[in-house]
């Protein structure tokens, strides 16, 4: 058995507490430390340490995950990326940016802002996530209909394996045609593959001034037309919808009311390139065509930047708003023309066998990206719900099958989903990732019980 390296460890309970859980809220954190190594080296010898010690290592960043996928419920080891949060080289050129993986997301996305850069990924909590958790789940986030996910901005990433190794993979190149690309390998990884200790992200141009419509849909079936339409008329970075459920939550939660006088069943929040309102005249014709079309029965389109945020609010404030039902969340995708049809289908679902939930709905709908929150009934203990919610799971992901889409959009799988990967993954597909496991962490070091049992 090896010593422990020299590397600031805590051990105190509220410490494994913070730092042995998600967001999630169903598992109970009971790590036998934290530690917070400092460099790619500290990485390599606390895995060389595990090793020999019989440890098992979470990988953890910002702990803003939803399922489970940085929760250490076994006596495992937490390894805090938070004091490796360094700007490596900002390169305006290519444009790039290397950091160490602890830094926030938020920070790379202000100092991308302050070199008259833009990085596009962007979610509600990317403030507090760190790059290296962001890469490791593939986020998603809300521009993903323009920008698409994290694995499109890394171009490069230093890991260490369950074997101690360091990987680093494509060194920041824009084209590298040398083989298959181990470095997307580890993205969306989960943790189970390597620990991520420094990222090179690619950065881009900021995007012109963006102005939102709020709409009102007169039914489920009204949606893609409308996104269809927006999207013929106008440049879209964002087509985000959220029923009349999370309406009436955020009002509650925030004390705002809904500014439209008509209140739906579905709606969106649509953000558009504005430029010196150069797109207005468009987005109001494309409003007023789709009015006629019987698709949507109210809408504001907003005036300034600051209305524009506050629009946002009625989407980004849903999962701060819904936190205290304690929500079973599903996490689900289908191809983007599929979601009417799927969404009825599942709330026929939960009609028929558990008509007491309250289910809330929102979501990136144009990904085809679902968010399914099932709310804890007040009079219901917390157990017996989660007990109830993991009985609903497999009709959900039958159906998820059925239309041969994912059980995990962007959240991951964790321990949430892990159970249930075989829904949307066939067993030679399941088989292979066994095989990466095997070949980058022999001895199982590194996040176990998430993702693959
Ligand atoms: C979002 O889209 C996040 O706001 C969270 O992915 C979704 O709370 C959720 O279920
Ligand atoms: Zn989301």
């Amino acid at each position: 058995m090896s010593a422990f390296p020299d590397i600031e460890t805590l051990t105190d309970a509220q410490s494994l507490l913070h730092y042995g859980r998600d967001w999630t809220r169903f598992w109970t954190p009971a790590p036998e430390r934290v530690v917070f190594p400092r460099s790619t080296d500290d990485v390599v010898a606390l895995v060389r340490w595990a090793g020999s010690s019989d440890r098992r290592l979470v990988p953890s960043g910002g702990r803003t995950g939803l399922s489970g996928g940085a929760v250490a419920p076994g006596g495992e080891v937490v390894v805090s990326l938070e004091k490796m949060r360094r700007q490596i080289e900002l390169d305006a050129v290519e444009p790039s940016l290397t950091v160490e993986a602890g830094m926030p997301v938020g920070e790379v996305q202000r100092t991308a802002r302050e070199a008259g850069l833009f990085y596009p990924v962007d979610w509600a909590a990317a403030g507090s996530s760190q790059v290296g958790g962001s890469i490791a789940t593939n986020a998603g986030g809300i521009r993903v209909l323009r920008y698409g996910m994290t694995r499109q901005w890394v171009r490069g990433l230093v890991v260490v394996d369950g074997r101690g190794q360091v990987l680093r993979l494509n060194r920041g190149l824009v084209k590298n045609n040398s083989g298959p690309d181990l470095g997307q390998l580890m993205i969306g990884s989960e943790g189970v593959l390597g620990i991520i200790t420094e990222a090179t992200l690619a950065l881009t141009r900021p995007p012109p001034t963006q102005s939102v419509l709020l709409l009102a849909f007169a039914d489920l079936a009204a949606l893609m037309p409308a996104l269809a339409a927006l999207q013929k008329a106008l440049s879209l970075s964002a087509f985000e919808f959220f029923d009349r459920r999370s309406v009436a939550r955020v009002e509650a939660h925030t004390g705002s009311s809904f500014p439209l006088a008509e209140r739906a069943d579905f709606h969106a929040v649509v953000e558009f390139d504005d430029p010196d309102g150069a797109c207005t005249d468009a987005a109001l014709q494309a409003f007023e065509a789709l009015v006629e079309a019987g698709h949507v029965t109210d809408g504001i389109l907003s005036q300034s930047e600051a209305q524009a945020a506050e629009l946002w609010r009625w989407r980004e404030a849903i999962t701060e708003s819904i936190a205290p039902a304690t929500p079973y969340k599903n996490d689900l995708s289908v191809r983007v023309s599929r979601v009417p049809g799927f969404l009825g289908a599942l709330e026929a679902l939960i009609a028929r066998h558990y008509p007491e939930f309250e289910v809330v709905w929102f979501g990136h709908i144009g990904d085809g990206n679902l968010h399914m929150n099932i709310l804890c009934p007040e009079a219901m203990d917390v157990a017996d719900f989660r007990a109830a919610c993991d009985g609903l799971s497999p009709r959900v992901f039958a159906l998820v099958r059925e239309y041969q889409g994912s059980i995990s959009a962007e959240h991951g799988v964790g321990l949430l989903k892990r159970d249930y990967l075989h829904y949307s993954r066939d067993a030679a597909e399941i088989d292979a990732l066994r095989g990466l496991k095997a070949l980058f962490d022999p001895e199982g070091l590194l996040n176990p019980g998430k993702l693959l049992a």
